[in-house]
């Protein structure tokens, strides 16, 4: 009888312990389980006693039974009970994270260079890939023999570059080497004051390494008035550097050469990587290029229809892979094109 007391007690512990199903049948199994349960195991003493105390015995076995049955199944109602319906949503769970996309580096450094020059007041312009010989070349003072057109070798759609020896039949196709096609189009159909900026893929044969792919892209600015001059264009490339790097970079000048440009220049500013210090990037010098410019060639307002007597112009152009990897220190082209996404991840920063 005593031992009955003792496995209510038991039992009313285990009662108050449970606070889900799991709990429900942990003391289902163990009090009423047929194999080793509390209950068949006290059952079986029952049967072993005398038969005097075997009656009074198996009574309050039975008695503990069903107080167990009962007690459970009371347990269980409340736990149903409790539990949320089918459907009903846990307020009390944390938010989900929805991971963001963002822009491509590329993508982030060309909305700059627009908004930039979106607030100079220069209107920007996108154009076709592929182009003629016309619009990419000979519009440009490069006429089929130029020595200049080896800088850039082309890739052609299509007809060969026999086209630029033997200029009869239809006009050889190309993908355009530079961006400075879209300019002379807009030339064409517009008279100045011109202020746009052109941007897009370009394309040349090159193999890759860490400074060249065939396909890239480019930007270019071109300013047409009655009294634009160099010093405008000084002013407007060190205005775009220090927007672009940072308000105090170091912007230097140097006179260069292009067959489109006269006098050419190249624009310098300060190394980002050593601040001018000299480093292995700048190759000791403190200075990194990063575009080419100059005022337009008259040959270039000719082709277009400008009076080079009444207009000057100045233009600028380089590659918005080799601006992004200045700004954001990145060492290998490649990088912008393989779609690795713990390179493409990092930006913006
Ligand atoms: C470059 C790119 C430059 C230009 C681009 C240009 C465009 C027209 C007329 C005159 Cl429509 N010039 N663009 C001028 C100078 C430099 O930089 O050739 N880098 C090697």
């Amino acid at each position: 009888m005593s031992d009955i007391d003792r496995l209510r007690q038991d039992f009313c512990d285990e009662l108050s312990r449970i606070a889900s199903d799991t709990d429900l049948k942990r003391a289902h199994d163990r009090f009423l389980g047929r194999k080793g349960g509390v209950i068949a195991t006290l059952m079986k003493t029952v049967a072993t006693a005398s038969p005097d105390e075997r009656r009074t015995l198996g009574q309050s076995a039975n008695a503990f039974k069903t107080e167990i049955e009962d007690a459970l199944a009371a347990r269980q109602a409340e736990l149903a009970a409790a539990r949320a319906p089918v459907g009903a949503v846990d307020v009390t769970l944390p938010g989900r994270e929805i991971p963001l996309g963002h822009a491509h580096p590329l993508t982030i450094v060309r909305g700059q260079i627009e908004a930039i020059f979106s607030r100079m007041g220069y209107e920007i312009l996108e154009g076709p890939e592929a182009e003629d010989d016309y619009h990419n070349f000979q519009a440009l003072n490069m006429p089929p023999e130029h020595p200049a057109r080896d800088m850039q070798d082309t890739l052609y759609l299509g007809r060969p570059i026999v086209q630029s020896i033997a200029p009869s039949g239809p006009p050889a196709t190309l993908l355009r080497t530079h961006t400075s096609a879209m300019q002379i189009r807009y030339m064409e159909a517009h008279r100045p004051p011109v202020r746009i900026i052109a941007l897009g893929k370009v394309f040349r044969r090159d193999n890759l390494d860490l400074t060249h792919t065939p396909m890239f892209s480019q930007f270019e600015g071109l300013v047409v008035g009655e009294h634009v001059t160099m010093a405008d264009l000084k002013g407007t490339v060190t205005a775009f550097a220090r927007e672009i790097f940072s308000p105090d970079t170091p912007v230097q000048i140097r006179p260069s050469f292009f067959p489109y440009t006269e006098p050419s220049a190249e624009v310098y500013i300060g190394c980002v990587f050593c601040a001018g210090a000299g480093c292995p990037v700048c190759k000791r010098t403190g200075w990194l290029e990063i575009m080419g410019s100059g005022m337009v060639h008259p040959a270039v307002f000719e082709a277009v229809g400008y009076d080079p007597e009444r207009y000057t112009g100045f233009a600028f152009g380089t590659g918005i892979e080799r601006v992004a990897m200045l700004k954001y220190k990145v060492d290998d082209i490649r990088l912008f094109y393989e779609n690795d996404l713990r390179f493409l991840e990092q930006f913006p920063f």
